[in-house]
This record gives structure tokens, C-alpha cells and sequence, in this order.
């Protein structure tokens, strides 16, 4: 089947789904890890050799994008998509993008690339969004300077995001970055109504 026809599938897929949060950020941040920790259904998966996949599935694991599924207290159901590297499909970004509630940007502090990677993806994803919250991985491996040189970037570069220290691989610290996210909205629907 032509990659063209393929692509179109899963941009559909994507931009049917009312709500949906999107993980950025590079190789071994731990994108895949996070919505694996949260997702109430089994995540598809680059990673994964899947054999019992629908079509739907078998779309999305080809063009490179995690996929899995959280459902809030009230019901409402939140996809959640891992995006794929910057080398391959950097376009699907702005189709992953449309329409999402906000941006995850997960950051690997075990990186000598740390700031260079923040700066990229916050570029990245600023053009798709502004609700964006920052996630700091792998502190446990590494933990110099700690989260201090991310806010003195971010001060010098006029950039504010909410930012936290995770664990990709535990449930209580990822589910943190999406409350943050859910409650940046509600201030900014607040302020917008105010307004
Ligand atoms: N030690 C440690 N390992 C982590 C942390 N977060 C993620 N990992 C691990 O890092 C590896 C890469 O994560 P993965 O989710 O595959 O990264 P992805 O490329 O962004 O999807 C996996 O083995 C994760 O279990 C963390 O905070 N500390
Ligand atoms: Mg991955």
C-alpha cells in the first residue's frame, strides 16, 4: 500500500480525536515510557511487534507514533501520541499537533544535549501550541545542577513553561505533567472568557 494513502489514514485517525495530548521530545527521553505508564489501554507502539493489531494499529505503528488512551474522572477520553523523532516524519508533528489540548516536551537530563534539545523542541511546539509543559527525565542517573539550569534558560530566552522532574516510568509523576496541562487550559478558557 502507497505510504501516501497511509499517511492520509493516520492523519485522519488524528484529527478525529477530540482530545488528545502529544508527547515530543528526542530518542530515549522516554516518550513511549510515559504514555505507557498512564494509558488505560495497551499502548500500539513502534517498539512493539504487534500481531493481533486492527488496521488502524498497524497505521500509526508504521509512520512511528505511540499511541495509547486516558480516561479523566468524568469520563472524557484523551489520546495520547508519541511523536517520532526530528530525522523521520518532522511533518507528522503538525498533523499530530491539530487541534491538541497541549504539548508534553520531555527532556533527557543524562543528555550533554539537555538545553539544546529544550530550545528545539519548545521551537518545535511553539508553533502548534502554547500549552506546553516541560518534563526532565533521568535525574535519578544524573543529578547535577538539577532543574535550576532549565529555569535560568528559560529566563534568559523569555520562554515560561511549567516545568517538572519525572519519571517516564512512574505513573504519579507523568500524571502530574497532564494535570498541569488540563489546569494551564482552565486558566487560559478563565482568562479568555474574562477577557
Ligand atoms: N533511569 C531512568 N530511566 C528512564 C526515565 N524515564 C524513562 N526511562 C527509560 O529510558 C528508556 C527510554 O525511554 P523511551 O520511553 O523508550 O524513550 P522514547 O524514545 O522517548 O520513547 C526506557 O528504558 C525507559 O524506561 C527516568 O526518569 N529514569
Ligand atoms: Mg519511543
Amino acid at each position: 500500500m502507497g505510504q501516501k494513502y497511509l499517511l492520509i489514514r493516520v492523519a485522519f485517525l488524528m484529527i478525529l480525536q477530540q482530545y488528545k495530548i502529544v508527547f515530543g521530545g528526542t530518542m530515549g527521553a522516554g516518550k513511549s515510557r510515559a504514555i505507557k505508564a498512564l494509558s488505560d489501554i495497551p499502548v500500539v507502539s513502534t517498539e512493539a511487534v504487534n500481531t493481533d493489531l486492527d488496521a488502524h494499529s498497524k497505521y500509526l505503528t508504521t509512520v512511528g507514533i505511540d499511541y495509547g488512551e486516558i480516561s479523566l474522572e468524568d469520563g472524557t477520553k484523551i489520546g495520547l501520541y508519541g511523536t517520532p523523532g526530528q530525522d523521520r516524519f518532522d511533518f507528522m508533528w503538525t498533523i499530530v499537533c491539530k487541534g491538541a489540548i497541549g504539548t508534553v516536551v520531555l527532556i533527557d537530563h543524562s543528555s550533554p544535549n539537555r538545553l539544546k534539545d529544550l530550545e528545539f523542541y519548545l521551537d518545535a511546539f511553539q508553533n502548534h501550541s502554547n500549552n506546553i509543559v516541560i518534563g526532565v527525565t533521568h535525574i535519578d542517573v544524573q543529578n547535577d545542577q538539577l532543574l535550576k539550569i532549565y529555569y535560568d534558560w528559560m529566563t534568559v530566552n523569555n520562554r515560561h513553561f511549567p516545568l517538572f522532574a519525572v519519571d517516564a516510568r512512574q505513573k504519579d509523576d507523568v500524571l502530574l505533567i497532564i494535570e498541569a496541562l488540563i489546569a494551564s487550559l482552565e486558566v487560559q478558557s478563565v482568562t479568555t472568557e474574562i477577557e
